[in-house]
């Protein structure tokens, strides 16, 4: 759809993730549209918490970044992000996959918090036409939709100049690959190509 890639490639947006990372080349990592129907249950539309690096093994960076884009005003009633504020300079990072297991009632999960430390949840309500960016490593999650209608968002997701392909081993030894690795070109060494551009477009330069 053109109008969602437009707002996907909006030149602001990626000059804006370019500042927020220091890079001077910002390209489209993966984009998804996420709808969560009003009228459900709590916890049929929250989201657990989760970094996106965990999702993103395959990326040699650690800089990338999501603009979150909700496509109508989205409070703490509607859907809205929560991050734990600071996590992502934790010495330690959550590779738990949790984006699909909601935590009750929202807490964050101790064996997700290094010791010592006491989490802060910042919940983030935004209005339509605002966007919030997070960063790759920071803890995050969704509040339940309480409301009738159905919240839509965009997540945009942005890697940064130096980022590239590396191999992403799981712990029972098997291989583990993300989506846009099938959709990509090869390099000359038989790699998916994370400069590609008919998958992963530069959206801004310095
Ligand atoms: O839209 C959501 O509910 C969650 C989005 C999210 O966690 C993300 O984009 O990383």
């Amino acid at each position: 759809m053109r109008a969602i890639r437009d707002v996907v490639g909006y030149p602001l947006l990626a000059a804006v993730a370019g500042s927020l990372a220091s890079t001077t080349e910002i390209r489209l990592f993966h984009d998804r549209l996420i709808e969560k129907r009003g009228g459900l249950a709590p916890q049929a539309t929250a989201t657990g918490w989760h970094t996106d690096t965990a999702y993103w093994g395959n990326a040699s960076s650690t800089e990338l970044l999501t603009a979150w884009i909700p496509l109508a005003d989205c409070g703490l009633a509607e859907g809205t992000l929560a991050v734990v504020d600071g996590s992502h300079r934790w010495p330690t990072i959550s590779l738990q996959r949790r984006f699909l297991t909601p935590d009750g009632e929202g807490r964050v999960p101790l064996e997700l918090v290094p010791p010592g430390v006491n989490p802060h949840v910042r919940v983030l309500p935004v209005a339509r036409g605002q966007v919030i960016f997070h960063h790759s490593r920071v803890l995050h999650r969704s509040v339940p939709n309480l409301g009738a209608k159905a919240r839509k968002a965009l997540a945009v997701h942005l890697q940064d100049r130096t980022n590239r392909y590396r191999q992403w081993m799981q712990d029972n030894g098997r291989r583990a690959a993300h989506s846009n690795e099938l959709l990509c070109r090869s390099t000359p060494h038989g790699e998916p190509d994370f400069c590609d551009p008919a998958v992963f477009p530069i959206l801004w330069r310095a």
